[in-house]
């Protein structure tokens, strides 16, 4: 009688222990001739649930990503325009004028300094030593031209920096990258919303839309 007992408790205690948990210490540890089987065998190891570790909070801000403005500028067929050669790809010097022909909004074919005030400081460059006006301008006709523009950008790391893959051409990946990294630079925040996107893409690439009034006095 007692025996039949033990049995019926310890097969109780087993399959007790097999529907809250395998593995848990305290079933494999008194396995053979306990005696005193049903001790608070019920109510262990409940309140381990493992359950999913909480929802993966991100703070997502509305930007405009690089990958956006690649194919907007894509679209403007650009970068065909500067790759003055048709390789498909920028040299130095195709690169210096296709930054002189961004930053020349009313494309005259004259950099002045409204125009270049405007863009040094969309492109994060202001208070930057390099980016000073009266040393771009060298011989001092209050303009920038392509040559003095070409020469100012040469004394900066910049093509080196964007030509990702070293092999001293941009594609025009490359370009869009860098000209992206410039705004985010420039940017408050950098974080270009949509509105803060639009605003500067239109007054650089947008060439239906007359944006730019040159205020000279
Ligand atoms: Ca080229
Ligand atoms: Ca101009
Ligand atoms: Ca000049
Ligand atoms: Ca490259």
């Amino acid at each position: 009688m007692k025996k039949n007992i033990m049995n019926i408790g310890r097969l109780w205690k087993i399959g007790l222990c097999f529907g809250v948990t395998i593995g848990l210490a305290s079933c494999s540890n008194d396995e053979a001739g306990a005696v005193e089987d049903e001790v608070g065998v019920a109510t262990e190891e409940t309140a381990t649930f493992g359950g999913e570790t909480g929802l993966a909070e991100e703070a997502t801000v509305a930007g405009v990503e690089e990958d956006a403005f690649y194919s907007d500028l894509n679209t403007t067929g650009l970068y065909e325009e500067w790759d003055a050669n048709d390789d498909n790809l920028l040299d130095e010097n195709e690169y210096y004028g296709a930054f002189y022909d961004t930053w020349d909004i009313n494309d005259d074919n004259q950099l002045d300094e409204n125009e270049w005030n405007t863009a040094v400081n969309d492109y994060g460059f202001a208070g930057n030593d390099t980016w000073v006006w009266t040393g771009w301008d060298t011989n001092n006709d209050n303009l920038i031209d392509e040559n003095e523009f070409g020469a100012g950008l040469g004394n900066t790391a910049m093509f080196t920096d964007w030509d990702a893959n070293n092999d001293s051409v941009l594609e025009e990946r490359e370009y869009a990258d860098g000209i992206y990294a410039l705004w985010v630079e420039g940017d408050d925040d950098g974080i270009l919303d949509e509105e803060e996107y639009n605003d500067i893409y239109v007054r650089y690439y947008d060439m239906d839309v007359v944006q730019y009034i040159p205020e000279r006095g």
